[in-house]
């Protein structure tokens, strides 16, 4: 890709993609080299030294509420095709649902990464490994679905206090990051009854609630910890889909997408009540009723809870290639803000 001759400081070759509405931009040359055995050591390093990297490509100017991305490293398992780290407003996830289907279409039309097995990639996400199939028709990348890592249902019936509703009781579930779930109850009617700022001001309020009273550890990575995440359930907009969510994320977000890993972690919380059994299929819609389908693959545990292996396929656009300077000699807001 070109650069530009009057870019100056640090460049970054980005692809942007969207992924049943939610972004997706891949930074395709430019990441920092990282340091560690595994994908989950890196997103560590990266935390602690090159964050401003994120908030530069992420925040306004450069980007917006809800962006969200990732950068390609190679596997650290010679098996393995790729290894991705998500960088979104919200930090670095462990996993990102919507981000894999994204970063996989840009990564395979634009010829990123060449799987070992045309049609699959096995992915390593910070989260654990990411098993991947994918359909093409000519360059067009049509489908991606991802076997997600375990998913469980952690906690439930946890009582909070949500500004304006009053007391509220969410279950919490993880798909690769915690998710509340605030399903429909006595004091929240759906999604569909509130406007989207009012969700996103809610959860803001609720997300601290939640963290200064239960606690959230993954029991196989303590780096993965905290409800990050908050799941609004409502009533679906088309009656063959099986149920419709608006998830919060960052600090002014709701996902366009249905959300992967809040797909996979609202499955293992309908698994753990009975309502979802293994082989399975969930059609989860959007806030803009977009849709992913979700299956139960396979029943396992985590930490000795009973848990799922979930999938989730979706699609993604490619609409975009950008070249981005982050320069701090040149620019106060090269960092980014949030307002
Ligand atoms: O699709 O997993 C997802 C996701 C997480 C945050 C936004 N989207």
């Amino acid at each position: 890709m070109p650069v530009p001759g009057h870019l100056s400081g640090h460049i970054f070759s980005c692809i942007d993609a969207h992924t049943c509405g939610n972004p997706v931009r891949v930074v395709a040359i430019g990441g920092p080299e990282l340091e560690g055995e595994t994908m989950s050591d890196k997103r560590q390093h990266f935390l602690r030294e090159y964050d401003w990297i994120r908030k530069g490509l992420m925040f306004e100017p450069r980007g917006h509420d809800m962006m969200s991305g990732s950068i390609l490293y190679p596997p650290h398992d010679p098996a393995n095709d790729v290894a991705t780290l998500f960088i979104e407003t919200s930090g670095c996830l462990p996993m990102c649902g919507h981000g894999t289907i994204g970063t996989i279409t840009i990564a395979i039309e634009e010829g990123l990464i060449t799987p070992k097995t045309p049609g699959i990639v096995r992915m390593e996400a910070p989260a654990g490994l990411v098993h991947i199939e994918y359909k093409q028709e000519g360059r067009k990348v049509t489908a991606v679905k991802l076997t997600n890592v375990a998913a469980y249902l952690d906690s439930e019936g946890l009582a909070v206090e949500c500004p304006d509703l009053g007391e509220i009781t969410v279950d919490v579930s993880y798909g690769g990051n915690f998710y509340a779930i605030v399903d429909v109850q006595a004091n929240f009617k759906g999604l569909e009854n509130y406007a989207a700022d009012q969700l996103i001001a809610w959860s803001r309020e609720l997300r601290k609630r939640i963290n200064a009273k239960y606690t959230f550890v993954h029991p196989d990575n303590p780096t993965i910890n905290g409800c990050s995440h908050i799941l609004w359930a409502g009533a679906v907009i088309d009656p063959t889909s099986t149920a419709r969510n608006a998830v919060f994320y960052g600090d002014k977000a709701i996902d366009r997408s249905p959300c992967g890993t809040g797909t996979s972690a609202r499955m293992a919380q309908w698994f753990a009540k009975g309502k979802l059994k293994e082989g399975d299929s969930f059609i989860h819609e959007s806030i803009i009723g977009s849709k992913f389908t979700g299956k139960v693959e396979r029943v396992t545990t985590v930490g000795g809870k009973p848990a799922i292996i979930p999938s989730v396929e979706g699609w993604a656009k490619v609409y975009g290639y950008n070249t981005i300077s982050i320069d701090p000699a040149d620019d106060p807001y090269a960092h980014g803000f949030q307002v």
